[in-house]
This record gives structure tokens, sequence and C-alpha cells, in this order.
């Protein structure tokens, strides 16, 4: 999850754009319901496919889609931008492997945001990228 303190933690204030990406691991196979809570805009895609659309300019909205996942990993992949006033991105599921809980995903968070995972994650290229929007 990433909220404003957390953005600027990695230099991200206002106008921006970011995409992040990794794997999910599904055990068991069925549909899946994908959120983003984001401000702004957000599009999340789950093995190529798009799932949740959350664009446009916003303050935090959540939106949901569904998926039928088979057991196995997945590839996800998340775009973010950002246009001023708050920043906020958070992704969640809930399928057969959560009991029928929402989960938030932080898997794309680096654990413990210390200095070395910072600079790790900043080295870490097509995780995060930077754009300037003249
Ligand atoms: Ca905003």
């Amino acid at each position: 999850m990433y909220d404003d303190h957390a953005w600027a933690k990695i230099g991200f204030k206002d106008r921006f754009a970011a995409v992040f990406s990794g794997m999910l691991a599904v055990y068991e196979p069925g549909f899946y319901d994908f959120w983003t809570a984001s401000d702004d805009g957000s599009h999340l895609y789950v093995d190529g496919v798009p799932v949740v659309s959350n664009g446009g300019l916003h303050g935090t909205v959540k939106k949901r889609g569904s998926i039928r996942l088979t057991h196995g990993f997945h590839f996800l992949m998340v775009d973010f931008f950002e246009n001023g006033g708050g920043a906020v991105l958070k992704l969640s599921y809930k399928g057969p492997d959560t009991d029928g809980n929402e989960w938030p995903i932080d898997a794309f968070v680096p654990p413990g945001f210390s200095e070395a995972a910072d600079a790790h994650w900043r080295e870490w290229p097509g995780n995060a990228c930077r754009q300037n929007w003249a």
C-alpha cells in the first residue's frame, strides 16, 4: 500500500506515473476478485488481461474486477498515475485462497522500507519509473 508518506519516501510527490509488477501464487483455482483503490487513476492486469479499470483524475476511488485463475503463478501488473493532491495506491484480492476475505496485496512493497531496500527498489529497472509532466 502506498500513501502520500510512502510515495514521498521513495522520492515521488506530485505528477508522476509508476508501474509495479509481481507474481501472485494461486493454490485453489477459481474466480478471484481484485481491487485497486487509487488517487489518481490505476489499472490492474492479470496475465496481461485488463481486470480492474480505475483510470481518470480522482480522489481515492475503489474499483473491482474478477477473473478465473488456475493453480500456479500469475503475473500482476498495475499502472498508476498521480496528478496533484493526495496520492494513494492499494491493491487487494479475494477468492478461494483467502477464505472469502479481502486480503491486501503488499508483495510489491519492499519489506521494512529500510534504506537498503529503498535503494535496491530505486535501482530495480522496470518496477517504478518517473515521468515528467511538462
Ligand atoms: Ca491525486
